[in-house]
């Protein structure tokens, strides 16, 4: 099995993820050093480059002192929790990065919860320091508190941690001692993050991604857990109510830079791949065994927030701006949307002219809006509506669950807690999070 190494890079947004995956490509002479690739490379898509948040998790690949490295970019906006947690299965450790100046926020406490939870082993990046002002001894003190009162493992904790600027393209383990490049990074990658584990047995193959060609369709992008799979190979697909469907997997992909290599040889665990052929599969199936099928554990995604009613334009001005207006496509295309987007979910009401979409947050659901207004759809949006759910007699909202809420409340001051909901402000909580890193706080 050749060397690899699997890991996804995770953080508040903003703290500069993109940005260092820049910076990885460059040390790894993806690119011809006279070609100029711009900046934030893998935001991709137009609404990601306009807003320069990454809303979509991807896959890249490098090669490093002959071993190969997996790299998994993900969204570090909360609405896009939902891609994080599904893609954090591929990976074996994590880079978690802090802003030298902000320290961990809300959303790096949410990601690296769920990195610890899957047992990863973390690295943390102090990212940054060339800000003025900045406090990477600090950030680092309160990381280590962060995951301590995470219940992380003592492997966990016993992170290391490099201080630099994604920016300026250094990384070194002082943060007074910059570097040229950021080959301390990478070698540590090599160092503290085990290879994945050799499996052998009957395959089983989380899908855990989607990807879309249209020529080739629909693409299922995961990690072989156990096993082998092969060009040709007849499969199972067992799905998250325990159905089994038949498949033959038709062509397979490895990750290769930027793009996707075509395997004809066997591929065997630990590899993350792209297999074309299966049909009618869903995010969180397993690609398993034709005769043996084994289902994995299917991936648990946090419940909608938000919910906000799309109907078909029945003003004055129907038809002045999209091509597609009719109930029939709207319905369709937002079916079409659920199918990729693991968090959303729609919902028929008594009328076919109207659907309820929800969605993790504002961000989450005007992103669908803006995507399929550029592709030519019209149609009419009602008032966003916050989700209440009720447990116990209690109501609240669930940007948080319960429990969750419930965590943060512990010893802390600034939770406004009344007796018909528990409302997490976020500003307050944010503002609890800088005290504390000043050793003010007591969270
Ligand atoms: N000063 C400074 N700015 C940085 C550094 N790294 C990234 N940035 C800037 O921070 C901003 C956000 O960087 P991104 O790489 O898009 O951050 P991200 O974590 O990928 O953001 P999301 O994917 O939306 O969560 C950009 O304007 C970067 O230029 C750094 O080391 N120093
Ligand atoms: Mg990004």
């Amino acid at each position: 099995m050749q060397d690899i190494r699997n890991i996804a890079i995770i953080a508040h947004v903003d703290h500069g993820k993109t940005t260092l995956v820049d910076r990885i490509l460059h040390q790894v002479k993806l690119f011809r050093d006279n070609q100029d690739m711009g900046e934030l490379i893998l935001d991709s898509n137009d609404l990601e480059r306009e807003r320069g948040i990454t809303i979509l998790a991807k896959n890249v690949s490098v090669r490093y002192k002959g071993v190969k490295i997996n790299i998994i970019d993900t969204p570090g906006h909360s609405d896009f929790g939902g891609e994080v947690e599904r893609v954090l299965n591929m990976a074996d450790g994590v880079i978690l990065l802090v802003d030298a100046f902000e320290g961990p926020m809300p959303q790096t406490r949410f990601v690296l919860q769920k990195a610890i939870a899957l047992g990863l082993k973390p690295i943390v990046v102090v990212n940054k320091v060339d800000k003025p002002n900045c406090s990477p001894d600090e950030v680092h003190e309160a990381v280590f508190e962060l995951m301590y009162s995470l219940d992380a493992s003592e492997d966990q904790l016993d992170f290391q941690t490099l201080y630099g600027s994604s920016k300026q393209g250094w990384m070194s383990h002082g943060w007074q001692e910059p570097t040229q490049d950021i080959s301390a990074l990478l070698d540590t990658i090599l160092e503290v993050i085990p290879p994945p584990e050799e499996k052998t047995g009957t395959l089983q193959m989380q899908i855990s991604s989607l990807d879309y060609s249209s020529y080739l369709g629909r693409i299922a992008v995961g990690r072989i857990t156990r096993g082998n799979i092969k060009m040709g190979m007849p499969v199972s697909v067992v799905k998250r109510n325990g159905s089994v469907a038949r498949s033959v997997v038709k062509e397979l992909y490895r990750f290769e830079g930027l793009g996707k290599e075509k395997v004809k040889t066997e591929i065997s665990s630990g590899e993350i791949c792209a297999v074309l052929g299966i049909e009618n599969f869903e995010i969180g199936d397993t690609i398993a065994d034709a005769e043996l099928p084994e289902a994995m554990k299917p991936i648990n995604v946090d419940e909608p927030t938000m919910s906000m009613l799309f109907t078909i334009n029945n003003s004055p001005f129907f038809g002045k701006e999209g091509i597609y207006v009719t109930s029939r496509h709207i319905r369709d295309r937002l079916f079409k949307e659920t199918e990729k987007n693991l968090a959303m979910r729609v919902e028929e009401t008594g009328s076919p002219e109207k659907l309820l979409v929800y969605g993790r947050g504002i961000l989450h659901i005007s992103i669908l809006v803006e995507t399929m207004r550029r592709e030519g759809y019209e149609f009419q949006l009602g008032q966003p509506q916050v989700i209440v759910k009720e447990k116990n007699g209690r109501k609240y909202e669930i940007k948080f669950s319960l429990e969750e809420a419930m965590e943060y409340i512990k010893g802390d001051e600034y939770v406004e807690v009344t007796p018909k909901s528990i409302r997490l402000r976020k500003i307050l909580l944010e503002e609890t999070e800088r005290k504390r890193q000043k050793g003010q706080g007591n969270v």
